[in-house]
Order: C-alpha cells, then sequence, then structure tokens
C-alpha cells in the first residue's frame, strides 16, 4: 500500500472552541483543510502506533466523507486498529463508552452538536482521549499549536471502504472493525438501570414521547426504549436520522423542540416528553404542562440518586459549569458531599471524574451526564428521570415542587443574542468590565452587588488555570448576572447573558422565570449597552 506525504500550509483558523473545531462545511471541503487538522490532532498523539482509535460521527451531512479520510489518514499514521461504528455513526455518549469499554487510545467524533446540519450548515471535528473525555485544554492547545505550524500530512493511497455492514479487514499493518454502534451503549445503560421497573412503567398507563428530531439517538431511543423496555411503537418520534436533520435545528430546547414542547403543553400532553440534540450528548425534560431547566434537572437528580440502582449507595461529589444555577450546590451541601463550578465546557469535568471527586455533573446547556462515561449524556438522563419517576410514583410537576419546597427555587433563564459582529461584543464585554472595580456594593436592580469578577478556574487535580472564563456579577442575595461569548457558534459572535434569582419563602416559588428575572433582564441589557451597540431589542433565543 502506498503512504503518500502530501505538503500543506497551515489555515489560520484552526482553533478548537468549547468544544472541537467546528466551521462550516464549506470551511471543511477546502482542499486539506480536514486534513491539516486530522495530523494536527495524530501528531499531538505520539503513541498512537499500534493502538486503537474510535471513529464515527452523528450522520450529518459530510459525514460519510470526512470518515474516509480520516481512515487513510489513520492508516497512514499507525494507528493499530479502527473501531468504526456502522454507517460511520455514533452518537458523542456512545463513542465515549466504545473508548473506555474496548481501552481504546481514543476518539475522533464528526459533529458540530446541536448545531444545524447540510451543505450549507455546519460540521466539526474532536479528539476525546483515552478516558473517553474530550482532549484537555493542554491537548487542544497542542492541536491547535500543530495546526499552525504544519507543513505535511500522511495519507494511504487505498479505495474507499464499505462501511453498511459490522465487518473486519486488515489494511496495512491497521485492523479495521467496523461494529454496532447502538449495542454497547444499550447494554451499559442496562446495567445502570433497572430495566424490570422501567419496562413496568413504559408498558403501564404511564406514556412519553422522545423525538429525536431526526438526528442520532434515533436508533439508540428505539432500541432502549421500544424495543427493551417495551413502550408501544411510536413512543420515539423522528427516528430516522438525516443528513440534514430533516432541515430542522437539533437543539433540544423550547425554541428547536417546539412540536415536543407544544404536545406537553397540550391537553393531550404524555406523562412525560424528552429531546435529545445532534449528536446525543444534550437533553430536554418535560413533563405534563412542564418544563424542566436542565439547571433544575442536575439539582433534582442529585436529589433522588438513591432511585438508580447504580447510584444508589450515594454520590462522590457533584459538578456543574459556572453558569449553571446554583440549585446542585444547595443540594451537595444538604447532602454533605463535595460540590465544583467549573468554567463551560465538559472537558473541566473529566479530572474530577477520572479522580472520584464527583458522580453527577451537569450544564445549563442541556447537558447532564455521571461518572459512566467522559461526556454528557442525553439518553442517560431520560432514564434517570424515568428512574425517579418510576422509584416515586410522583409526577414530573409533583417532583419538582417537592424539589423547590424542600431546596428553594432557583429562577433562571438564559437570553442568546447570535450572529453579533464580533467587534460590537467584544466592545459591549470590555464596557461592561471596565465598570467592575465600582460596583461591589452598588445597589442594582433593587440588589447590592458583592462581586464582579472574570472567572478564573484552578483545576483541584492537576492545578492548572483556566482565566476569563466569564464575567460575572454576584449579589448578596444569591442572584447572579453571567456574561460570555459561545465558544461554538460558527458565525459572528453569540453573546449569552445568564440571569438567576434564589428564593425559598413558598409563596413566591410559582412566578414565571421571564417575569420574575425581568429587573435582572434589563440590568444585563444596560449594562453591556446591548441596545445602542448593537441595534438588538431581544434576544435570538430564551432557555
Ligand atoms: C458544548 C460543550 C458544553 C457547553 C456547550 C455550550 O456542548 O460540550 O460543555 O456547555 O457547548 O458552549 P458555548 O456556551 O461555548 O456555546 P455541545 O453539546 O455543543 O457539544
Amino acid at each position: 500500500m502506498d503512504i503518500r506525504t502530501v505538503s500543506t500550509q497551515p489555515f489560520p483558523d484552526q482553533r478548537p472552541g468549547t468544544s472541537g473545531l467546528r466551521k462550516k462545511v464549506r470551511v471543511f471541503q477546502q482542499p486539506h483543510y480536514l486534513e491539516n487538522f486530522v495530523q494536527a490532532i495524530f501528531d499531538a498523539i505520539p503513541d498512537r502506533q499500534g493502538k486503537t482509535l474510535v471513529l464515527g460521527g452523528d450522520g450529518r451531512y459530510f459525514n460519510r466523507e470526512a470518515i474516509q479520510t480520516i481512515i487513510k489518514m489513520a492508516v497512514a499514521n499507525d494507528w493499530g486498529e479502527l473501531l468504526i461504528g456502522r454507517q460511520g455513526l455514533f452518537s458523542t455518549p456512545a463513542i465515549s463508552h466504545v473508548i473506555r469499554h474496548y481501552r481504546a487510545r481514543g476518539g475522533i467524533i464528526l459533529s458540530a452538536s446541536h448545531n444545524p446540519a447540510g451543505p450549507e450548515q455546519d460540521f466539526g471535528i474532536k479528539f476525546n482521549g483515552e478516558n473517553g473525555g474530550p482532549a484537555s485544554e493542554a491537548l487542544t492547545e497542542q492541536i491547535w499549536a500543530g495546526s499552525k505550524s504544519i507543513e505535511r500530512y500522511l495519507i494511504a493511497e487505498i479505495a474507499d471502504i464499505d462501511l453498511e455492514h459490522e465487518t473486519e479487514l486488515q489494511l496495512g499493518s491497521t485492523r479495521v472493525r467496523i461494529i454496532d454502534p447502538v449495542r454497547d451503549y444499550a447494554d451499559l445503560m442496562e446495567k445502570l438501570f433497572d430495566f424490570p421497573a422501567l419496562a413496568r412503567l413504559l408498558q403501564g398507563p404511564f406514556r412519553m414521547r422522545f423525538d429525536a428530531l431526526h438526528a442520532i439517538t434515533g436508533p439508540y431511543a428505539e432500541e432502549i426504549f421500544e424495543k427493551r423496555l417495551g413502550a408501544p411503537a411510536g413512543t420515539v418520534q423522528n427516528a430516522t436520522p438525516l443528513a440534514d436533520f430533516g432541515g430542522g435545528h437539533p437543539d433540544p430546547n423550547l425554541v428547536y423542540a417546539k412540536p415536543l414542547a407544544d404536545l406537553l403543553f397540550s391537553d393531550a400532553a404524555p406523562d412525560f416528553g424528552a429531546a435529545s440534540d445532534g449528536d446525543g450528548d444534550r437533553n430536554m425534560i418535560l413533563g405534563r404542562g412542564v418544563f424542566v431547566t436542565p439547571s433544575d434537572s442536575l439539582a433534582v437528580l442529585t436529589a433522588q440518586a438513591r432511585c438508580i440502582p447504580a447510584y444508589a449507595g450515594g454520590l462522590h461529589g457533584v459538578a456543574r459549569s459556572m453558569p449553571t444555577s446554583r440549585a446542585a450546590d444547595v443540594v451537595a451541601e444538604a447532602l454533605g458531599i463535595e460540590h465544583f463550578e467549573t468554567p463551560t465546557g465538559w472537558k473541566f469535568f473529566g479530572n474530577l471524574l477520572d479522580a472520584g471527586r464527583i458522580t453527577f455533573c451537569g450544564e445549563e446547556s442541556f447537558g447532564t451526564g455521571s461518572d459512566h462515561v467522559r461526556e454528557k449524556d442525553g439518553l442517560w438522563a431520560v432514564l434517570a428521570w424515568l428512574s425517579v419517576l418510576a422509584s416515586t410514583g410522583l409526577s414530573v410537576r409533583e417532583i419538582l415542587d417537592q424539589h423547590w419546597q424542600r431546596f428553594g427555587r432557583h429562577y433562571y433563564t438564559r437570553h442568546d443574542y447570535e450572529e453579533l459582529p464580533s467587534e460590537s461584543a467584544e466592545q459591549m464585554l470590555a464596557g461592561l468590565h471596565a465598570q467592575f472595580p465600582v460596583l461591589p456594593g452598588q445597589l442594582l436592580a433593587g440588589r447590592e452587588v458583592a462581586v464582579a469578577d472574570d472567572f478564573s478556574y484552578t483545576d483541584p487535580i492537576d492545578g492548572s488555570v483556566s482565566a476569563h472564563q466569564g464575567l460575572r456579577i454576584l449579589f448578596t442575595d444569591g442572584a447572579r448576572l453571567i456574561f460570555r461569548l459561545s465558544g461554538t457558534g460558527t458565525a459572528g459572535a453569540t453573546l449569552r447573558i445568564y440571569h438567576e434569582a434564589y428564593v425559598r419563602e413558598p409563596d413566591q416559588l410559582h412566578r414565571d422565570p421571564q417575569r420574575f428575572l425581568a429587573p435582572l433582564i434589563q440590568l444585563g441589557k444596560d449594562l453591556t449597552r446591548l441596545e445602542p451597540l448593537s441595534g438588538r431589542k431581544a434576544p435570538t433565543v430564551i432557555t
């Protein structure tokens, strides 16, 4: 077999964001663009020779072409074995599990997560390490550095391989195995959860609807809910993964999963509704007439962990990303377990999970997970909620009400201003930051400012420091106002403003969050001079 060394030049825009490199498909289709980044990944793994690499993606447009290129490059770069999901598919949590299960050196995930797919839309690539989790900050920096000085890449001169069937073949010194992308993951879920109890729930009068949004979780959800747990056919909707996700935006929130949300708020509502995203790591939880914020979801699951066999013995600790509400902290304190606040990005949970300091973790961006893998896991969260419902016999609304009565409620909303010109977004944050020295002690929107800072995180395990992770205004009554730019967008800048207020009074627990938080929402706009600087009157997305 011929191995070709191709001369190339660096692209200046290959710095990975919050979760790998995400760009428009057209950018990835430029000659050498994908190859450069893949070679930069391989060069950053000098011990790869003879080791196993897992490969798969969420099936979006360009997935198949990219996989064929990566196979040829992996063969040329001395990988010992490639484990590839049939048809080039794997959900993100499934690939995390497969890396761990087969003791692989790592995996390449092809996905732009919840971003839309298609020739004019988004594609992405990221590397996960041998713990199954996203590359650390240090490795990410190394990959980026490599991409800036790259001069050549290696590729084997071989034909495309057939990914349609489970099979094994030898390409030079690399063994290639095409495996079922669902089975190992579904087996793991069966070990963690009490499937007989869940089957009794789903085969009884209880009704649920899971919306796979024509993305990767369809086959996983059908296997788990309909085949293994015996839920009625049709429980999983939009189950066939499509290269353009059916033209939709596979982000499980009230805006992009609107048909599901409308159903749950209608007279015909089932007891439980859930959705996942493009690559299967996010989740949205709904009850009849009620939406569970991701921050509350983490707190509820932490409080109710005894309902799930794998966690009935207790949790080591819990972590949340900084912009996620502090609801889980309150539960952790009541349970007497550790809690941690990390920057946005699942990679920051990795060390805490590996060190056994935390069992559960979650983010406001619809991510919830545990130490069973090193990615957030949409279907895991759905099974965890079903376990709570099966074990307590309560409805989602009753679970939430009881939770707030016991722990208080963290009202929470995130407002996104998408596709802002990068300069005006930077200007807003710089202008805000300049006010920080004089804010403490001031009364703003009826609340006293305790702290105004730029969040910096020191990893408790390896001591590494990640600075500039978001601007925070913390109030003496526990309210918070947080500002940061998204690290996952592909066009312009997305400003995210996170609003949170904490109440314990029983008569305050059932207000409309947008109204309850209105003074903080206005304050966030005023402090950033959002309207004068951007011309925007309202956010593009509210979650
Ligand atoms: C990724 C990361 C998450 C992060 C989210 C939003 O999720 O894995 O940790 O919370 O992006 O990040 P940002 O606010 O920077 O856009 P996913 O599901 O897109 O891979």
